[in-house]
């Protein structure tokens, strides 16, 4: 009996230990596209995410505890992102939201967020106007206007005089990268033909593109999202469109998916980029290599972003003392980070400040190599 006791000796301890709060992790949330024509973007932000949670939880935040990390599917759709965002603040009290992916989705969700002031963060949102929703929304995407008049300069560069534009006019971020393409285009004297919208789930784009190739001009800018500026492309190529035509777009176009889906039919496209997979640097190419290991494919310019906003997150919490979204908002401001995609640090409008960096990148062969 005695030495019975004697085992079990250690639980007489257990009293004193519970009274120790027990350290609970923090609830970190996103709302990203898992499901649909849009998934593509939101699964490479899963990745990032989740790839930097397993280094942020080897040291954890706030002195240990750890970051429970929970992503929604908001399928691309406005009223699901909302419903996502909501559950997440209300069933596990999330002290941070990241996402979600798209700027239609952003103008809907950050209004509800920033009202219930949960620090909210866009890693992939480039329409002009998301950090003026409120003092809540972040982002650490470059807007498409930091991003198109770089793209348009190497255009301009490699000959291109006269230009026609096509947009999607149904989504926020297609119809903002367009209005960016235009001032842009006019700044740099390009001579704009043609002006031609359509609808993101169209697939007849023969009429916008019949009247443009009557004018023969020598770039086609198209702001859409992967799906529709795939099928463009893909139509193009069977009306005759060739080499000397200079595809370009916008962030939209910068996912492996359009070479999936596009093909041959996509080489030559050109669009500006924050990061590259072949940046040098030490942490990038550690990033590609551990990203490559986990998830047996390349890391895109979504998956890097989003990599770097977990790290981001975690400083903020750190430097907030707190589980606390106010003091968290705070704390984010005061960001100063080093990740894959550079030096970050927000502006006091919640941008991401630096606009260094930018690439341009050619599609060729299914694959984004930067632009000669
Ligand atoms: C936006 C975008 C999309 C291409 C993100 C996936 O830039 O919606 O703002």
């Amino acid at each position: 009996m005695l030495r019975r006791a004697a085992l079990f000796a250690p639980l007489l301890a257990l009293p004193l230990l519970a009274a120790i709060p027990a350290r609970a992790d923090v609830p970190v949330g996103a709302v990203e596209i898992l499901s649909g024509p849009n998934a593509a973007y939101g699964i490479a932000i899963k990745s990032g995410l989740e790839l930097a949670l397993e280094e942020v939880n080897k040291k954890g935040v706030l002195g240990g505890q750890k970051i429970a990390l929970t992503v929604e599917d908001s399928a691309g759709n406005k009223d699901q992102a909302i419903n996502a965002a909501r559950k997440l603040i209300g069933r596990d009290k999330v002290v941070t939201i990241i996402g979600p992916t798209l700027s239609n989705e952003m103008f809907a969700v950050g209004p509800v967020t920033n009202e219930r002031r949960i620090p909210t963060i866009g890693t992939s949102t480039t329409a002009t106007g998301i950090t003026d929703i409120g003092p809540f929304i972040f982002r650490t995407s470059l807007p498409e206007s930091d991003v198109i008049p770089v793209t348009l300069k190497k255009a301009q560069a490699r000959g291109v005089k006269t230009i026609a534009l096509m947009y999607a006019n149904d989504d926020a971020f297609s119809k903002s990268g367009f209005d960016v393409m235009q001032a842009a285009a006019q700044k740099l004297g390009l001579n704009i033909v043609a002006i031609e919208s359509f609808g993101s789930k169209d697939s007849d784009f023969s009429a916008q593109l019949t009247k443009i190739k009557g004018l023969k001009p020598d770039a086609v800018g198209i702001s859409a999202l992967v799906e529709p500026v795939s099928g463009v492309l893909l139509q193009a190529r069977q009306l005759g469109f060739g080499k000397e035509t200079q595809f370009i777009g916008g962030n939209g176009s910068n996912s492996p998916k359009l070479g999936e889906i596009a093909g041959a039919a996509a080489d030559g496209l050109i669009v500006g980029s924050p990061w590259f997979i072949g940046k040098p640097d030490e942490v990038n190419q550690a990033f590609v290599k551990a990203f490559r290991a986990k998830f047996n494919k390349d890391p895109d310019q979504f998956a890097a972003q989003a990599y770097d906003c977990m790290f981001i997150v975690a400083a903020a919490i750190d430097r907030a003392g707190a589980a606390d979204p106010e003091k968290i908002r705070d704390a984010l401001l005061k960001t100063s980070f080093s990740g894959v995609m550079g030096p970050f640090t927000f502006t006091p409008g919640r941008d991401p400040a630096s606009t260094e960096g930018v690439v341009v990148l050619e599609m060729q062969g299914g694959k984004f190599g930067i632009a000669k």
